[in-house]
């Protein structure tokens, strides 16, 4: 399933060839000619992969025009019928967006901006997610971090009685609070999949190389996914285990919450919404980029391996590892080593699987991005491969500030977004002709 294709990849000054001048380039600083190579190699729809098929091409265009915001992390709508997106600001506040897109008003749902999370870059308020029946609950949990001691912390919140646009922060009740070593891979993504179940991610600890080897090590919550059920509970628990978690009853201190382990800082995990596949991109160390299905009980490997690569011996101490579905590079040079040839990328940021109206070329695309260089792909994975792949749109070489692609959002419609550090969110269209 994994075995290596065969692949023709075309030199990048071939590609730049109908585009740039050579004497242009030789003429660049270094940073410029950097950033000329590695936006070239983005063109990545050259490369001729056997058996896969390209993807159209699309184009963001803002979808808030008389709105910005401060580092958008994630956003999405509740499942109650509101089409409104809640979009999540990294210091603190969750916003509910205007239907009419042409307004410059947002309503503030949350505001824990006094609990000041967000101190390290990695730090903040970082996941949202409403429970299944909102609708007559009006719950919802939030992720979030805290210093002194330094945690994450997983908790519950009620929109008020009286006002469905707002919520009383003293509606709190913390479900779990995970003490955290560093400041950074706190990943913070949250969902509830299809069986009811709150499924959350959670980094290795942070620093670099899992220097405490956390992703492989069960009786750490750290470096994991977790299942766990907000409704039932023991009356002396936070939330309960739910009896088919792979580590029930495994004991020495193997932690029954596990679901699926050896990530090291997964951003973002999203449920297919069509048949409750499991996506998950996981942020790499030095080299590689990887998404992840996720699997109950799934060993992902790290920290021995990096995607599909060794990253620290022995190999026999990651058990059943389940490599990527797909890869990418931190350089073009790695390419050769690769499994899928793929443009290059310093720090993925997960999406969804595409199931709008919208954009029929692209139902059951999961889209992805890059935090480092703006690229947005897709691939459909179908019957146990990959048939298409390919970069959908591409950061502008001058975008000033640079698009970032911090997050993504998604409506009540399955309509598809990318919230950027720029301060705005792009919503997908197809590409103009001409
Ligand atoms: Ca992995």
């Amino acid at each position: 399933m994994f075995a290596r294709l065969f692949v023709e990849v075309q030199p990048i000054w071939e590609i730049l060839a109908p585009r740039f001048c050579w004497d242009n380039v030789k003429h660049m600083n270094r940073s410029s000619r950097l950033g000329l190579i590695l936006g070239a190699s983005i063109l990545g729809q050259v490369i001729r992969v056997w058996g896969i098929d390209p993807l159209p091409q699309l184009e963001l265009e803002v979808a808030f025009p008389r709105l910005t915001f401060d580092r958008p992390v994630t956003a999405c709508s509740p499942p109650s019928g509101d089409q409104r997106l809640y979009l999540v600001e990294q210091k603190g506040r969750i916003l509910i967006l205007p239907q009419d897109r042409e307004l410059d008003t947002v309503d503030v749902f949350l505001d824990i901006t006094d609990r000041k999370p967000y101190v390290e870059n990695e730090e903040g308020l970082l996941g949202l997610c409403f429970h299944p029946q909102y609708r007559s609950n009006g719950k919802f949990y939030v992720y979030y971090t805290q210093h002194q001691p330094r945690r994450s912390v997983l908790s519950q919140f009620q929109h008020l009685a009286t006002d469905a646009n707002r919520v009383d922060p003293v509606t709190e009740r913390v479900l779990l609070e995970v003490p955290q070593p560093y400041g950074n891979h706190n990943s913070g993504t949250i969902a509830f999949g299809p069986d009811g179940h709150l499924y959350i991610g959670l980094g290795d600890g942070g620093s670099a190389n899992d220097p405490h080897d956390n992703g492989q090590n069960l009786r750490s919550l750290l470096g994991k996914i977790l299942r766990v059920d907000v409704n039932r509970r023991p009356a002396t628990q936070n939330y309960g285990i739910p009896l088919d978690n792979p580590f029930v009853g495994a004991g020495s201190g193997i932690r029954p919450e596990i679901w699926a382990f050896g990530f090291r800082n997964p951003w973002c995990l999203s449920f297919d919404p069509k048949n409750g596949s499991l996506w998950m991109a996981d942020v790499g160390q030095n080299k590689w980029e990887e998404i992840n299905l996720v699997v109950r009980g799934g060993n992902y490997g790290w920290n021995t391996y990096e995607g599909f690569h060794l990253f620290k011996e022995p190999a026999s101490k990651a058990v059943n590892t389940i490599f990527p579905v797909m890869e990418y590079p931190h350089s073009p040079q790695f390419n050769d080593q690769a499994v899928f040839p793929h443009s290059p990328g310093l720090s993925i940021t997960g999406g969804h699987v595409y199931r709008g109206a919208r954009l029929s070329d692209f139902d059951g695309v999961y889209f992805y991005g890059d935090f480092a260089m703006g690229t947005l792909w897709g691939l459909r994975f179908q019957h146990g491969k990959i048939t298409h792949l390919g970069t959908v749109a591409e950061m502008p070489l001058d975008a000033k500030p640079r698009r970032s692609i911090s997050g993504f959002g998604r409506d009540a419609d399955g309509e598809i977004y990318i919230l950027s550090f720029d301060g705005r969110v792009y919503s997908l269209e197809p590409e103009t002709k001409g």
